[in-house]
């Protein structure tokens, strides 16, 4: 009998806790999992006294399903999501629903999108973040893939999403193929850069400031109630002044040496490999490979020479931190917009960037308030084409000019290693000169390899000359490796 709204492959905690968090808005869940056991298991537990149902197979699953079927996965990543597709094929139906919530990576889902569109089945990748928290209480949800799929699982999603303060589902629709897994992963790779803003502004506080963990928290805490206003800066006011049991902060008893999964690295060479300089998402890898070379570290601070450095007075300081964080933050999502931009271009999906920022305003890692006014820029300007552009973000960076340099300058000149808050800088430096020493490079280029060149004058006709006076003018057939 056809009972239920939807169904759900994968009873780890993830998959367990989003069955709940339906069945707690009303909708009536069929849950399946590869170990039986594990069904029986949660039917008799956490499920108790719901309307949760279970299937014993994947045919069980299919006939309990109202259509258009809906079946969502939370399985491991890779071949056995491949897998489920393949077994549930010959019990669906033209016009039925799979979605893969799992941590795929998005070429997989673009794939996937393609080869069930061809057998008029629906697929749906969807990023879901917020842990096993969110997924239980309210996840942001960013499914993309096969526009069709949408009105249908739309009211599951967003009843089941994390709510902005305003109240609006923290879940829209991203967009096609695998641009929702796409969107999901330029998130983690944001999380990475938020993060290690954050840990360069503690750093220049303690070393640069000489302030305690109680002040740092403090000023955390002031932050928290303006325009920084967002869930890493809250949890970091909570853990500077997280104590140990003898009293003294616990975080300073933290090894540091950071470790990574791998989807700030995937945002990363993605971005390589488009060619779009997210800068500060590759600074804050690069930070946390870095930090895990402590025992070179702990010889290098005793071989290499640093400058004398003096406390500065914090007093006229703090504001300054906080406008270089709050700068240095607007370039580095301006930067993952751009990413995603070009990726939309590469692949021809049609993204939905003002619905992007609602998603991550709420539920997951990144939620701050600040991404009300990029979902502002974007409902403005859908076609913006670079968040610095929007009228507010133009201003609030020429306000936090003088304070950003500030600030750099200062971590420079005490020797306070600042990677993503000065790429920062740079980057907003570069994008707003109209003329980069790339001309003397191209003529590098020309003069050693035959790589020909541009003139300003005349773009679009590549010119070699011959520098040297010596070995003909051949030129290198021209390539854009
Ligand atoms: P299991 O309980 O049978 O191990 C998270 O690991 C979820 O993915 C679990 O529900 C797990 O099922 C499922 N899973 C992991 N690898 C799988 C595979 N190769 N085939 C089917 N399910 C798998």
């Amino acid at each position: 009998m056809a009972t239920a709204d939807i169904g759900l492959i994968g009873l780890a905690v993830m998959g367990q806790n989003l069955i709940l968090n339906m069945n707690d808005h009303g909708f009536v869940v069929c849950a399946y999992n590869r170990t039986q056991a594990k069904v029986d298991h949660f039917l008799a537990n956490e499920a108790k006294d719901s309307q949760i149902i279970g299937a014993t197979s994947i045919e069980d699953l299919c006939s309990k399903l109202k259509r258009p079927r809906k079946v969502m996965m939370l399985v491991k990543a890779g071949s056995a999501v491949d897998s489920f597709i393949d077994q549930l094929l010959p019990f669906l139906e033209q016009g039925d629903i799979i979605i893969d919530g799992g941590n795929s990576h998005f070429p997989d889902s673009v794939r996937r999108a393609k080869t069930l569109a061809e057998k008029g089945i629906l697929f749906v990748g969807s990023g879901v973040s917020g842990g096993e928290e969110g997924a239980r209480f309210g996840p942001s949800l960013m499914p993309g893939g096969n526009p069709q799929a949408w009105p249908f699982i739309k009211p599951i999603f967003q009843a089941i999403a994390a709510k902005a303060p305003d109240g609006a589902p923290c879940c829209d629709w991203v967009g096609e193929e695998g641009s929702g897994h796409y969107v999901k992963m330029v998130h983690n790779g944001i999380e990475y850069g938020d993060m290690q803003l954050i840990c360069e502004v503690y750093q220049i506080m303690k070393e640069g400031l000489g302030m305690s963990s109680d002040e740092m928290a403090d000023t955390f805490e002031e932050w928290n109630k303006g325009k920084l206003d967002s869930f890493l800066i809250e949890i970091t006011r909570d853990i500077l002044r997280f104590k140990d049991e003898d009293g003294t902060a616990l975080v300073e008893k933290i090894r540091d040496t950071a470790g990574q999964k791998g989807t700030g690295k995937w945002t990363g060479i993605d971005s390589l490999d488009r060619g779009i300089p997210v800068s500060l998402i590759g600074e804050a890898v690069y930070a946390r490979c870095l930090s895990s070379l402590k025992d070179e570290r702990t010889r290098a601070s005793k071989i290499l020479v640093g400058p004398t450095s003096q406390v500065v007075d914090k007093s006229d300081f703090l504001d300054a931190l906080g406008e270089a964080l709050y700068a240095a933050k607007i370039v580095s999502y301006a930067q993952g917009f751009m990413l995603m931009r070009q990726a939309a271009s590469d692949y021809g999906w049609n993204l939905n960037f003002a619905g992007i920022a609602l998603m991550w305003r709420g539920g997951c890692i990144i939620r701050s308030a600040f991404l009300g006014k990029i979902k502002d820029a974007y409902t403005v300007n859908p076609s913006l084409e670079n968040l610095l552009f929007d009228p507010f973000f133009t201003e609030a960076t020429a306000t936090a000019q003088s304070a950003w340099r500030k600030v750099i300058a200062m971590a420079v000149t005490q020797g306070i290693p600042t990677p993503a808050l000065s790429t920062s800088l740079n980057f907003y430096d570069g994008l707003r000169h109209e003329m980069l020493p790339a001309n003397l490079l191209q003529a590098q280029r020309d003069y050693f390899g035959a790589h020909t060149y541009e003139l300003l004058s005349n773009p679009g006709t590549h010119i070699h000359t011959n520098w040297t006076g010596k070995g003909g003018n051949v030129s290198s057939t021209n390539y854009d490796a």
